[in-house]
């Protein structure tokens, strides 16, 4: 039987982690002009996002999201343009989603899509971690063991008068997070995962993403839709 194909045929992405030549050091700058990633981000690739919903009201800011991993962590940063840098909240386990932030959710076995794990970080580099459930409960008593974090501002925070040039952010995350669901990747592992990013203030916000969940209002969980990241040597 033929089957048309809707919009949710689409394709999700597919990015491959490749190694890093040696330990990140995790100041939440990139290196080079940012948009480079010259320096401990030059091998890898780049995730550009897109902005799924043309009825959202805030500026489209590119945002460039690139992955490493070693024996040690999964490192993860983020190269944002923004001309009004924002942020209020400051302590663990704060909804850091509501200000300028970026995310990063992780299904270590993308065979189920009951439960993946969540990172939400804002621009003053304070961490929002979760255990997620049904895409729906947010179990944010998990905390994640030894991430390093650090975030990198081209402007002035909380100051609305003045044109700002963008922010960066770094995370090196631990393996041993996730052991109680898969075992550390070797060569050919493949996980799933989404990157997203929160935007603006409001009435005008913007979420914009890696892979689109296709979602009608902005909304990130849909681990079936999240991308593979494929860890090569
Ligand atoms: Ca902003
Ligand atoms: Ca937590």
């Amino acid at each position: 039987m033929l089957v048309s194909c809707s919009a949710l045929c689409a394709q999700t992405p597919r990015y491959e982690v490749k190694r890093a030549a040696k330990p990140i050091v995790v100041d939440g700058k990139i290196g080079g002009d940012g948009k480079t990633g010259a320096g401990e981000w030059a091998a890898a690739g780049k995730i550009d996002f897109g902005f799924p919903w043309d009825f959202q009201t805030g500026a489209k800011q590119r945002t460039t999201a690139r992955l490493l991993w070693d024996d040690e962590f999964l490192y993860v940063s983020y190269d944002c343009d923004d001309t009004d840098i924002t942020a209020q909240f400051t302590q663990r386990d704060d909804p850091t989603y509501r200000d300028d932030a970026v995310e990063i959710f992780i299904n270590p076995v993308p065979s189920q899509i009951a439960v993946y794990y969540g990172l939400e970080m804002n621009v003053r580099a304070v961490l929002y971690d979760y255990f997620a459930v049904n895409a729906k409960h947010f179990l944010k008593r998990f905390q994640f063991d030894g991430v390093q974090l650090a975030a990198d501002i081209r402007g002035t925070l909380n100051m609305s008068g003045d044109k700002d040039d963008g922010w960066s952010l770094e995370v090196a995350i631990p393996w041993r997070n996730f052991e109680e669901r898969a075992a550390r990747p070797t060569p050919g592992t493949v996980w799933t995962a989404n990157l997203n990013r929160w935007d603006g203030t409001e009435p005008n916000r913007r979420l914009s993403m890696w892979t689109d969940p296709r979602e009608p209002k902005p909304w990130p969980h849909k681990p079936e839709r999240f991308g593979e990241l494929v860890f090569v040597k």
